[in-house]
């Protein structure tokens, strides 16, 4: 608005000073710096006018993009994973999720998401030193995250309640698991 605004400004300037000059020139009868100095005006503000609708145009687009990436996609869920649990929000937002992990702790993790209702999600079924995921199959996990690296995780998550885990060996057993509930 402020920038259509001072074109607009810049354009009627020109514009007016254009005129007061062509004016001026048939008065004083010095036609050939009037006429030099009025067109040099009148394409200061043909320019000004044009570019005015352009600099509107790309401040609209902008706002535009911006409103639709909030709509579009929630903020990440910040994660910081250490040994051996998870720094995460106890309640998330149902639809997109975007979990950001950072691997605040010394030895490589990954999060992996299931869904369970289990009252105490540290105690699901394990199977050789892991949780068991032929009974409670993931439904998405980051790579394995070195010390002090960050992996995102999106999935797509229905209201309910789910357990962010750890299954490098041995992590489950030592009690990586943290309950979330998705609204
Ligand atoms: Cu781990």
């Amino acid at each position: 608005m402020m920038l259509k605004k001072r074109y607009r400004l810049m354009a009627a300037t020109g514009l007016v000073a254009a005129l007061l000059l062509g004016a001026c020139s048939k008065k004083e009868e010095a036609p050939k710096a009037a006429t030099k100095a009025a067109a040099t005006a009148t394409a200061a503000a043909t320019k000004a006018a044009t570019e005015a609708p352009k600099a509107t145009a790309t401040a609209t687009a902008t706002a535009t993009a911006t409103a639709s990436a909030t709509t579009a996609a929630a903020a990440p869920v910040a994660v910081t994973i250490k040994e051996f649990t998870f720094e995460i929000p106890a309640t998330v937002k149902g639809g997109e999720v975007t979990f950001a992990a950072k691997n605040g702790g010394a030895a490589p993790h990954e999060l992996a998401i299931i869904k369970t209702d289990a009252a105490d999600v540290k105690k699901l079924p394990v199977k050789d030193g892991l949780l068991d995921e032929s009974v409670n199959k993931p439904l998405g996990r980051t790579p394995q995250i070195a010390a002090g690296a960050s992996a995102n995780l999106k999935v797509t998550l229905t209201p309910g309640k789910y357990a962010v885990i750890c299954n490098v060996p041995g992590h489950y057993s030592l009690g990586m698991a943290v309950p979330i509930t998705v609204n």
